[in-house]
Parts: C-alpha cells; structure tokens; sequence
C-alpha cells in the first residue's frame, strides 16, 4: 500500500478544480457544433453533471457560470440545487461577445450606447454574484480591431479602464475582479487586452480586488507561462488560472494532454509560491470545451491530470533544490525536478483518494456508475445548451 507524505496529501487537499458550465453544453470549432445525447438542457443539468465530476474525483466543488447562457428566474433555486448536491456555484463569467453590437467592441466601442449596454451587462454579473454568493467576477474581452488605423489603441485603452472602474466600484467588499487576457482572435490586428502585462497594469490602477487570470492557450507559442505565474504571484495579483491545453491556439484540449510538462512546471511555480494551500486565494479553474470526447469523463479526466500534476509539483524536493541551485550546480538543480517530474503518482493517487473514501479510480467508477445511460433517457426533448456561436 503507498502511504501518502502528509504534505502532499494536505496540497492535493488544497487543490480544488472549479469546472465551468459550459463544458458540459454542445460545442465546436467555427466549422460545426457536433450535438452528442444526453447533453443538458439548461443551467440545473449542467450544474448536475459537474456534480458528477465531484462525486467521482472529490476534487471539484465548484462550477463556474456563464452569463447569459447561465441566466435563471431563481438564483436562489439554483444556488440551493448546487449545494442539493454537494458542490458550489463559484466564478461568474461575463459575456459581452455575442451581441451584434458588439462588432466593433464592448466596453471599448467608439460609441457610448454600446459601451453603457457593454458595461450594463457587467453590472448585472455582479447583480447575479450577489444574488448567488459568488465572490469573483471573471471578464474577458472579445474587443479590439483587424486593420492598422481602424481605431484610436490608446482611446480604447482610456474607455477599457473607465469601464472596469464602474464595475470595480460596484464590487462589494469580499468580491474581485478577474481580468483575463488573450493574445489574438477574434480580433487580429490589436486585441485590447492581450497579455498579462496589460492585465496587470489595469489590475494595478483599479486597486486590491482586481487579479490576473492567467489561460493557459492565451499565448504566444513558446511563452514561457510559469515565469508569468511566478511574477504575478510575486506581486500578490494572480486572481485564477483557466486550465486547457492547446497545440497551435486557444485549442481549449483537456488540461495536461498536450504538454504534461508545462502543466507541471507551472504547478511548481504554483507550490513555491504558496497558491497550493488552503489559504491560497488562487482558484484553479477548467476552460475547456470537450468537442468530440464525452463531456462529463473530459471532466474527470482534467482533473486528474491536475491533480497528477500538483502530486509531482509537490513531490518537488525543495531542500534538495535549494542547496543545488545556491551551489550553482545546474544539472543537480535541475535534475532535482525531473525527479519528481518523471515519478509515476498515480498509485499514490489512488492511495490518496481511498483515504477520502473514493473510489481509486475515477474514470472507471464513472463509467460503472450508469449516469451516462441515464441522462440520454432522460434528457429527451427541450434545446440542448451549446455555445450560442
Ligand atoms: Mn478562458
């Protein structure tokens, strides 16, 4: 039997994985949205399948919201229907992208009807936080320009920040702003938010409850994105991550499946920097879209390569490290990480979660448990939710 080290077993704890709603909705490229059976038809059976994702892996108690994909009468009803089954509402995601008028821009379009519509929307995300107890607002921008000359850059930058500083100053006190940055697409000339460094600067001129997040297909290829986690963490404004994986652009793969290393590297920046503890403010989100796998064991598979991830992180001998790297002695220091990097965790993990009362292994108990079947027998009629794209 392999005996989990309580440190590691006190930050796989700790590692807690919010799965987003829409993950469990229809989805595609540009090129077609394939339907699968089963899938939910509205915000109470997504927040149902991620329960799923809970039961099985013990690692994911939240689910993010997409508004207005996720818009309900009663967010009282669906607040209780998550806690029914054992898991949380957590981020509320804004959506200012998929509105005619948003062509130009949200909240960074030359006109100031579309900006006051854009920034209206935001308002109402904090109106859905209140209403649900969710502390952090997640905002990512569609907005910028094709053409060089198309508009004014430092103009837009002037109504991004009068924007954000309307909604932060509606936050309550234990409420955060989460801006999220991308390189390119949809717009390819200038995006208005495209990197972290633009991120932080708002972050910086808004105040205390404004944090970066960082997704991890958001950049440029070969960026190196654990030294962006390791600065934000440094300056204390790392707010969430958006976990995928991705091999050419914002693919939105499963977490872990493209580059297990990278995920690995960023999770040791995450351990030395102190987000992998139960006081860690740091909230380690899925973005994904699952297009041609089945959703729900997507879900559960994501997580697991988190947490293999966070096992080898952890797994990291930091004594050892330490001493090889004040010595400058550069194959001792490194070979130090690939140590834990090249341990196979996964028997550990199975240890780990039939000590939680789980079963070992989390794919398996899913496809034995019949929730699959069940959801294609059920869910019979209605619109399934997808992407609205
Ligand atoms: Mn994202």
């Amino acid at each position: 039997m392999t005996t989990v080290p309580e440190h590691v077993a006190a930050g796989l704890r700790a590692m807690e994985v919010e799965v987003p709603s829409w993950a469990y909705g229809n989805s595609g490229t540009r090129f077609k949205v394939f339907a699968q059976a089963g899938v939910p038809r509205d915000p109470y059976e997504k927040v149902a399948d991620a329960a799923q994702v809970h039961r099985f892996t013990g690692a994911a108690p939240s689910v993010s919201l997409h508004i207005p994909w996720d818009r309900v009468e009663d967010y009282g009803k669906l607040t209780q229907h998550a806690e029914d089954l054992g898991v949380r509402l957590g981020v509320i995601n804004a959506n200012v992208f998929q509105d005619d008028d948003y062509m130009l821009g949200s909240v960074t379009h030359p006109d100031p009807r579309v900006r006051r519509k854009a920034t209206d929307h935001l308002l109402e995300c904090v109106d859905v936080m209140d209403a649900t107890g969710s502390t952090d607002l997640k905002l990512w921008f569609s907005d910028g320009t094709n053409y060089p000359g198309q508009d004014d850059i430092r103009a837009r930058q002037d109504r991004l920040a009068e924007a954000l500083r309307e909604v932060y100053d509606r936050l309550g006190d234990d409420q955060r702003m989460l801006l999220e940055y991308k390189l390119f697409e949809p717009a390819f000339y200038t995006m208005d938010v495209p990197d972290w460094g633009t991120a932080f600067a708002h972050c910086i001129a808004l105040g205390e409850k404004a944090e970066v997040v960082v997704d991890t297909g958001h950049h440029a290829p070969g960026t190196n994105i654990e030294f962006i986690v390791a600065t934000l963490l440094r300056a204390g404004r790392l707010g969430a991550f958006d976990f995928n994986s991705r091999f050419y652009a914002d693919d939105d793969l499963m977490v872990g499946s493209a580059d297990p290393f990278q995920l690995f590297r960023i999770l040791h920046e995450c351990v030395v920097g102190g987000a992998v503890t139960a006081e860690s403010t740091v909230r380690f989100m899925l973005d994904q879209c699952h297009n041609i796998e089945p959703k729900i064991p997507g879900q559960i598979r994501s997580v697991m390569n988190v947490q293999e991830s966070t096992a080898k992180a952890l797994l990291v001998d930091h004594d050892a490290l330490a001493a090889a790297q004040s010595a400058g002695d550069v194959l001792g220091a490194n070979a130090v990480l690939m140590d834990a990097f090249d341990t196979d965790v996964r028997p550990l993990l199975a240890a780990f979660r039939e000590e939680q009362g789980l079963d070992p292994d989390p794919m398996a108990a899913y496809a034995a448990s019949g929730y699959a079947d069940a959801i294609v027998a059920d869910r019979v009629g209605g619109t399934q939710a997808g992407w609205g794209a």
